[in-house]
């Protein structure tokens, strides 16, 4: 009977083991009318409707942000399409949503592609109340006065028609850029960066606020670990 036993529960345990990479949770999204919960499988975006996942877009990605970045009540998707070759993203997508037939539609406003860059991240803040939504998108190259292909922070500003190169930059200072995240953590009535940061294995959080020219740094705190979204939440108490 042990003898049994013991190849049943392996079968199990493969069967849950293969069973298990399903729709994973990813926030939420609002229009007007609805908030409804998101899912990510395999590179593609999901909503559920009478209990089964549809995609939202036909596209693989890499990542993505849910921000309002119009005058609309609606969020948009903003999103890092996944590149054919290799591990970094393709275009930048914006998609305009509505409610219709009671679900969620996205339309494709607009797509930049950024490949030649090698872009790996996109997120999305208000670094200035200018009235423009600022994208930012991570990137991985050379400057023209940096030669080490790196991963770099580059802004755009998201004029309604079209982005607008606002700060290319370089780096943030001489530790590699390894994360990112915006908010109002001081309640200044605008977002600052919060940028993990790596020297060889010590971590760093470094907080930012846009200048206008570029950004200065407003604080410093160890990281030790590395560890970035909890770190963030218990320093600013969210
Ligand atoms: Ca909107
Ligand atoms: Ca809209
Ligand atoms: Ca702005």
């Amino acid at each position: 009977m042990k003898k049994l036993l013991i190849p049943v529960i392996l079968i199990g345990a493969v069967c849950l083991l293969f069973r298990q990479p399903e729709y994973y949770g990813a926030g939420e999204i609002s229009t007007e009318q609805n908030t409804y919960d998101l899912y990510e499988k395999d590179n593609y975006l999901y909503i559920k409707r009478d209990k089964k996942y549809g995609k939202i877009f036909g596209e693989e990605i890499i990542d993505y942000k849910i921000y309002n970045i119009d005058s609309d009540i609606d969020e948009e998707i903003l999103v890092i399409t996944k590149h054919e070759a290799g591990e970094f993203g393709s275009d930048f997508i914006i998609y305009d949503t509505k409610e219709a037939d009671g679900t969620l539609v996205a339309k494709e406003i607009y797509r930049h592609d950024f490949s030649d860059i090698k872009p790996w991240k996109v997120d999305a803040c208000n670094l200035d109340n200018d009235g423009q939504a600022d994208i930012f998108i991570g990137v991985y190259k050379d400057t023209v006065f940096y030669k080490d292909v790196r991963r770099r922070p580059f802004f755009y500003s998201w004029d309604g028609n079209r982005l607008h190169k606002k700060w290319l930059g370089s780096f943030f200072t001489e530790w590699d850029l390894v994360d990112i995240t915006f908010g109002d953590y001081y309640n200044l009535g605008y977002d600052v960066a919060a940028v993990l940061e790596k020297n060889q294995d010590a971590y760093r959080i470094g907080i930012y606020q846009f200048i206008g020219f570029g950004f200065e740094n407003m604080k410093t705190i160890d990281s030790g670990d590395g560890s970035f979204r909890s770190q963030i939440d218990l320093l600013f108490e969210k």
